[in-house]
């Protein structure tokens, strides 16, 4: 049996990193919907039409026995649909809201993830519960997810257009304490503390999935060779393939899903 990860794109990449780390013994397939990319402005029916898709096609494919939605945009939606579905634990990847009203020391809070993620009342519901009193700053940007993408195929990312994108928390009331409410968005931590500064805090919910994961492993899930076997992706000529996977160290199998 093993495992599934997913996202639209390479964002989840990031959280994968993060459980093999934790867990090298667990085995994993990584599938992306980049044929959809990017999720952040898709309409709600499409965005679950698109994922049952995905997670059909991987499951007929493949014994799973544990699916992370490594993208906040349609964890936020689709996680009651796949839960519906499949009978394996679906753990899904929310923005940090909780750790991040813990860590602020000025009760500025920035949420930066896509349009998708900052708008859904799930969003709202996580600030409402764990950031009360708290001085949330949402900014979504698909932009700043293309250029995440780009990056780890290649291209170099602009500086000076990031630091346009984040213009509004380079003023007061500047929040202390970022969350990176978007699974691409620690593929440019560098890149974002550079911009927002060293004093401010970035946080991304990847130990705490890898916590999660480990907490809900099936027995003997962790004790393989480990690593990813295949890397499926539904654009029928995507870019970069060989870039990430050089990126990902793995001799992942990249497989065409045309959905
Ligand atoms: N990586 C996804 C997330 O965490 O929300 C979104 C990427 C996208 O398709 N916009």
């Amino acid at each position: 049996s093993q495992l599934l990860f997913f996202d639209s794109g390479v964002g989840g990449l990031s959280i994968w990193q993060q459980v093999h780390q934790a867990l090298p013994g667990v085995e994993a397939v990584y599938a992306m919907d980049d044929a959809a990319f990017p999720y952040g402005e898709l309409s709600e029916s499409v965005l679950v039409e698109r994922v049952l898709a995905v997670f059909d096609a991987v499951t007929q494919r493949h014994d799973i026995s544990l699916a992370v939605v490594a993208c906040n945009t349609a964890s936020t939606l689709v996680l009651p649909h796949l839960r519906q579905r499949f009978s394996f634990p679906v753990v899904g990847v929310v923005p940090a809201i909780k750790p991040a009203a813990r860590l602020t020391r000025n009760g500025v809070i920035g949420l930066l993830a896509t349009p998708g993620t900052v708008n859904r009342p799930y969003t709202h519901q996580l600030e409402a519960d764990f950031a009360a009193g708290k001085q949330v700053l949402r900014l979504g940007s698909s932009e700043l997810v293309t250029m995440a993408e780009a990056k780890l195929r290649g291209q170099e990312l602009d500086i000076d257009r990031l630091a346009d994108i984040l213009a509004p928390w380079l003023q007061a009331p500047k929040p202390d304490t970022v969350v990176l409410g978007c699974t691409h968005f620690p593929l440019v931590k560098e890149e974002l503390a550079k911009v927002l500064g060293s004093d401010v805090t970035l946080v991304d919910s990847g130990e705490a999935i890898a916590r999660r994961v480990r907490s809900l492993l099936p027995a003997g899930a962790g004790n393989k060779k480990g690593g990813l076997s295949h890397l499926y992706h539904t654009a029928s000529s995507p870019k970069g393939l060989e870039l990430l996977r050089a990126w990902l160290q793995e001799s992942a199998l990249p497989e065409y899903l045309p959905l």
